[in-house]
């Protein structure tokens, strides 16, 4: 059966500084903020990403603490409250207070948001590149704003903090909750520490956020970029991999060809833009390929790999797989490399329409792995058209 010749396999493509080199072939969709109908035009989209990399040019990386202009020796966090004032009971009862209400699909305010913020840079500044997990653990893939599938997740996975989760990026944009959705799963990460980690993924980026979502989906529910720029400037503290009981190597994209050990991820600098080359930028967007070898990949970032390449990568660190995301898979999951990489991709119905089934990985004790696969959930007044291929193809 052919797909829609317009169904995405790939969540996204990175402009580059010399606009030349954005790749003509690449299908990109946007979704229109004023219906469910996803743009297929590709020329609007490049020119949008072309649009964006000068916009992205004045986003860097900022402080986390402000120093007060009158007095530089008085560092004031930005924030009604210093958390770091507040003992742990009344941390501890905020931080439940805004789970509940994000359960409901209700953002939290603008100041919620920084506090928020605040505490997980607290919190991630002290995660490593390579974030030791311990098994169990439940492994997940994108989500994208779709944060009622989210929850959908969460009944079929078990509650967190009851299991463990690992959550391997893109939280946001291309869905219509991108705000509520990485909210939701920041708060649990500063409430449950321990048992969720969450990792960074292509999206998490102030560039690609500018392009696919985010941006505009804060500027609508906020009326500012302030919470745009808190979140983007916390997801530089994101760890970029995480490594489950030494065995299983955890990230959103794939390898790089600057990176032969796991010990070379670590030193890594990871507290900066995601950017445009090199082995962070490639960690975070690569892909697995059926083509041996490096490949260039058609996002206009990272590489494609084939499978002598996670041979020799998960030999060289005694890894027995690498668990990655990033592409959209019709079961949910799918294996590659004679069963080195698996693909895992938690955003059921892909932008409302792609018609896939979403999928978590379980760990257990023993590693034994089993998939879980799940359908959209059902919610009154929002899309649920699934466009199938016509019947005269058939
Ligand atoms: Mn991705």
């Amino acid at each position: 059966m052919d797909m829609d010749n317009d169904i995405q396999m790939e969540d996204a493509v990175l402009g580059s500084n010399d606009s030349s080199n954005i790749n003509s072939t690449s299908t990109e969709n946007s979704i229109n903020n004023n219906n469910s109908d996803i743009d297929t035009d590709t020329d609007t989209d490049q020119s949008t990403v072309s649009k964006n990399i000068s916009l992205s040019t004045t986003a860097t990386a900022s402080p986390t603490t402000i120093s007060a202009t009158t007095s530089p020796k008085t560092e004031i966090k930005i924030g009604s409250i210093p958390t770091s004032s507040l003992n742990p009971t009344t941390q501890i009862n905020t931080l439940d207070g805004w789970i509940e209400q994000l359960s409901q699909c209700k953002p939290l305010s603008e100041e919620s948001v920084k506090e928020l913020c605040n505490m997980a840079i607290d919190v991630l500044k002290e995660e490593e590149n390579v974030q030791p997990v311990q098994v169990p653990v439940t492994i997940c893939g994108d989500i994208h704003g779709q944060f009622h599938d989210l929850m959908e997740l969460f009944k079929i996975g078990g509650p967190c903090p009851d299991t463990n989760y690992l959550f391997m990026g893109d939280y946001v944009d291309r869905g219509y909750y991108s705000v509520e959705t990485v909210s939701y799963l920041v708060a649990m990460k500063v409430r449950y520490p321990k048992r969720i980690t969450i990792l960074r993924g292509n999206h998490e980026s102030r560039q690609i956020t500018q392009v696919y979502g985010f941006y505009d989906e804060c500027f609508r529910k906020y009326g500012s970029a302030n919470v745009w720029k808190t979140f983007t400037d916390l997801f530089d503290y994101f760890p970029i991999t995480a490594l489950v009981d030494n065995q299983i190597f955890c990230l959103h994209g794939g390898l790089s060809p600057m990176i032969e050990s796991i010990d070379q991820v670590r030193e890594l600098n990871r507290i900066q833009e995601v950017p445009h080359e090199g082995p962070m930028c490639d960690l975070l967007w690569s892909d697995p390929d059926d083509r041996g070898g490096w490949g260039i990949s058609p996002r206009g970032a990272g590489f494609t790999f084939g499978q002598d390449i996670s041979e020799q990568f998960n030999h060289t660190n005694g890894l027995s797989l690498i668990a990655r995301a990033h592409q959209l898979v019709m079961e949910g999951y799918s294996w590659s490399h004679q069963d080195l990489v698996v693909t895992i991709f938690s955003a059921p119905n892909y932008c409302y329409r792609c018609g896939n089934q979403a999928a978590i990985m379980e760990v257990d004790e023993n590693h034994n792995r089993e998939f879980l696969q799940y359908d959209p959930s059902v919610r009154p007044g929002e899309p649920t058209v699934t466009r199938k291929t016509p019947d005269y193809f058939l």
